[in-house]
């Protein structure tokens, strides 16, 4: 939940590899090794070397476009690199946040431009580390360590990003808040409330250190230490090592699925350029152009001085990508799955490796995929167990843990899932007992002497479906009771369909109102005429409880709605902006969706937002168990008939 990891294991995990000779298959491929360290060359030996401090925060693919990248693949070229090569960088330097392009074909700057709006890029890694480290070297901080009886060896601290309370914000700065290590692998089940230093972040010095002494007691580390009953699955007892997927570069081929799985260091795993195989066409179709996830936010309920900015966007703020952790084969992943490494560039230019940071594998669900007994004449079975593909990747984000899952099923629905681990943030308190509270909480005793604090996560994604084409409509339908007439029967219900012309109309709050949402592809029908089609399954609806005129909400103002439907644009993917470190809420979906642009047989995107209202509960201590929420999307007359059934 917050923008910074588990420092010290992340360190460890990060090796250097400059020998990667990969060439690029698809051009959407990511950044590898050799071109971020091209990138970190071509930039450090330029006019930009000059500046003070210069700092990598954003070093990525600059997209290609979406009618060029579609023309390559579809052109018999596909095999080979693609040409056009452009990584886009955000350096800061001086004080300044530069946009750099860079032309990887050339080796040259295309364009550098000082970005003077509100909001900064991420926080480096680098940064981070050298923010935590601060405190040690303060004497009034060690000092009040000593005061409060604490082991200064035993003392971690972490770096919280502070969001915007409608102050003119003149510099970038992160407040730390201190955990006592000893005596536990645990380390966020004791907090050292009442501690809280403020970082200049640009000058890397501490600003404030403030201190609310005798207020509560370090809780005890009794009964908090994390340990597995079981060490991992074992090994699965179907013999399923064959694999019927394949990995060429970033490309997978699956069943009657292909599609790319890409990886950076804000969204994590990308999905792109994925077609199913239409087996009675005889032919590819396109489902999802590119899906990942575009933000987080991540809001505590405790108005009280230490704990009012704890609002989190981690994905904006840190990144997903960063904060991936290289899976555990037989904990994270079963006994069949592939693994992908990611790479991403550090504070310094240079690349990074995250060995493991994707798995894919296929899952024998146990359930059943479609079945029939045919009990007229005799009794004839008939049906099929089902067996999907899942590329999983897991973000641990400071205390939490993200598990992400993106499952294809042979029926054609891609599932979306998103799944809550780890350790809850804790506040301490002196009460041992629920009946003890008579004061207004922020929430509820979860341990002795541990509060866990009520709040949200509302994880936004991008989909940018292009239903057998990119020209797409939004439609609504609503199921509306309607009386019955010269029947016995006095009522039925009846389906009431809406096709979205603007922006304006396709923002939705799910809930009590009935309604199902697909896009649509007008210009397609199945042979019996409905418009090709996909469905979006939403799950547990949750949209942000804040006012509106709240500073974090003001910031997260997407998370109004679960649903929007926006005109596409290359350039708009991250829903709170794409500088969100304390950002002023002046850029973002809402911003783009209210220029109410049509949206009826167009390019479109789909956002959704999925969404938990955390209350939490004796359970998630010391760790909680993985709780899920998710969507799906169904091909809706999409296919002639069930894709399952052979006909
Ligand atoms: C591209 O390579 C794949 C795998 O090697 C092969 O099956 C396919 O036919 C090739 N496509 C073209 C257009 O050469
Ligand atoms: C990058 O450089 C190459 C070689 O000079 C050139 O052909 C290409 O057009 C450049 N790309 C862009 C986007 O300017
Ligand atoms: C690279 O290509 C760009 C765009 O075509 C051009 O402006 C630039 O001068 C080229 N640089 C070099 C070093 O060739
Ligand atoms: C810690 O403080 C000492 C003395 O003021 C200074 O020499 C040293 O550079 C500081 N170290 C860090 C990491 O700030
Ligand atoms: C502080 O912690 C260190 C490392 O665990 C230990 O060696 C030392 O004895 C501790 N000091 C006190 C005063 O507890
Ligand atoms: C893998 O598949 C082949 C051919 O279908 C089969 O002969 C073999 O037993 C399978 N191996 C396992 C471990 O399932
Ligand atoms: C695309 O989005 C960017 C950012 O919102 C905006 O500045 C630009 O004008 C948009 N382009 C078009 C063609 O709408
Ligand atoms: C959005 O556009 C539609 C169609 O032009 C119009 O009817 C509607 O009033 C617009 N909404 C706003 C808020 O301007
Ligand atoms: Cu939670």
């Amino acid at each position: 939940m917050e923008t910074f990891m588990n420092i010290l294991i992340t360190i460890l995990v990060l090796t250097f590899q400059f020998l990667f000779t990969g060439s690029h298959h698809h051009p959407l491929d990511p950044l590898n090794p050799n071109e971020i360290s091209k990138i970190q060359q071509i930039i450090t030996t330029s006019h930009l070397s000059s500046l003070p401090n210069l700092n990598f925060h954003f070093v990525d693919l600059d997209e290609p476009d979406k009618k060029d990248v579609i023309k390559w693949l579809s052109s018999e070229k596909q095999n080979q690199s693609f040409p056009h090569r452009q990584a886009k960088v955000v350096v800061r330097g001086g004080g300044k946040t530069h946009e750099i392009i860079v032309n990887l074909t050339n080796g040259s700057i295309t364009s550098d431009h000082v970005y003077k709006g509100d909001g900064y890029p991420p926080l480096t890694l680098t940064e981070l580390v050298q923010a935590a480290r601060l405190p040690f070297n303060s004497s009034k901080f060690k000092d009040l360590v000593a005061r409060r009886g604490l082991n200064i060896s035993g003392i971690t601290c972490f770096p919280f990003t502070i969001g915007w309370f409608g102050e003119s914000i003149t510099r970038r700065a992160v407040k730390l808040s201190c955990f006592y290590r000893e005596r536990t692998n645990n380390v966020f089940s004791m907090p050292i409330e009442g501690l809280t230093i403020l970082v200049n972040i640009e000058s890397m010095q501490i600003t404030s250190i403030i201190s609310k002494r005798g207020k509560t007691t370090l809780p005890e580390a009794d009964g908090t230490q994390l340990f597995s009953s079981v060490s991992s699955f074992g090994e699965r007892p179907d013999p399923i090592n064959n694999r019927s997927f394949t990995i060429n570069g970033h490309n997978i081929n699956w069943k009657n699925w292909r599609f790319h799985v890409g990886f950076n260091a804000r969204a994590g795993v990308i999905i792109s350029t994925t077609s199913i195989f239409d087996s009675g066409k005889q032919e590819w179709r396109r489902v999802l152009y590119r899906g990942h996830i575009s933000e987080t936010f991540v809001p505590y309920m405790d108005p009280s001085s230490e704990w009012y900015y704890r609002t989190f966007f981690d994905v904006g703020e840190f990144g997903f990508g960063r904060s991936a952790v290289s899976l555990v084969p037989l904990i994270d992943c079963p006994s069949n799955a592939a693994y992908l490494d990611g790479y991403m560039a550090g504070g310094d230019g240079l690349p990074q490796k995250v060995p493991r940071a994707i798995c894919i594998f296929e899952r024998y669900t146990g359930d059943i995929a479609w079945r029939h007994t045919e009990v007229n004449w005799y009794s004839r079975e008939s049906g099929e167990s089902e067996v999907n593909l899942v590329v999983r990747m897991v973000a641990t984000v400071g205390n939490y843990d993200y598990i992400l899952d993106w499952e294809f099923k042979q029926t054609g629905s891609i599932k979306v899932k998103v799944g809550l681990s780890g350790v809850l943030e804790m506040k301490p308190t002196t009460q041992t007992k629920a009946d003890q509270i008579k004061e207004e909480t922020y929430g509820p005793l979860i341990a002795e002497n541990r509060r866990g604090n009520n709040h949200d996560h509302f994880i936004t994604y991008y989909l940018d479906l292009d239903i057998d084409g990119e020209d797409n409509s939004f439609v609504q339908a609503n199921l509306q009771v309607k009386k019955a007439k010269a029947s016995p029967r006095k009522s039925y219900w009846t389906v009431v369909k809406e096709t979205a012309k603007t922006e304006d109309e396709a923002r939705l709050r799910l809930g009590m109102k009935v309604s199902e949402m697909f896009l649509v592809n007008p210009n397609k029908k199945t042979k019996l005429g409905n418009n090709v089609g996909y469905q979006l399954m939403t799950g547990q609806p949750a949209v942000s409880l804040l006012v509106d005129d709240d500073f974090p909400q003001i910031r997260a103002s997407y998370t109004k709605y679960q649903v929007w439907v926006t005109a596409y644009n290359k350039s708009e993917r991250w829903a709170a902006g794409f500088y969100v470190d304390r950002s002023t809420g002046k850029d973002g979906l809402a911003i783009w969706s209210h220029r109410n642009r049509s949206i009826m047989n167009k390019d479109i995107v789909l956002w959704y937002t999925v969404g938990f209202h955390h209350n939490p509960c004796q359970e998630d201590f010391p760790a909680m168990a993985t709780l899920t929420n998710g969507f799906e999307l169904r091909p809706v007359n999409f296919f002639e008939r069930n894709p399952l059934l052979k006909s």
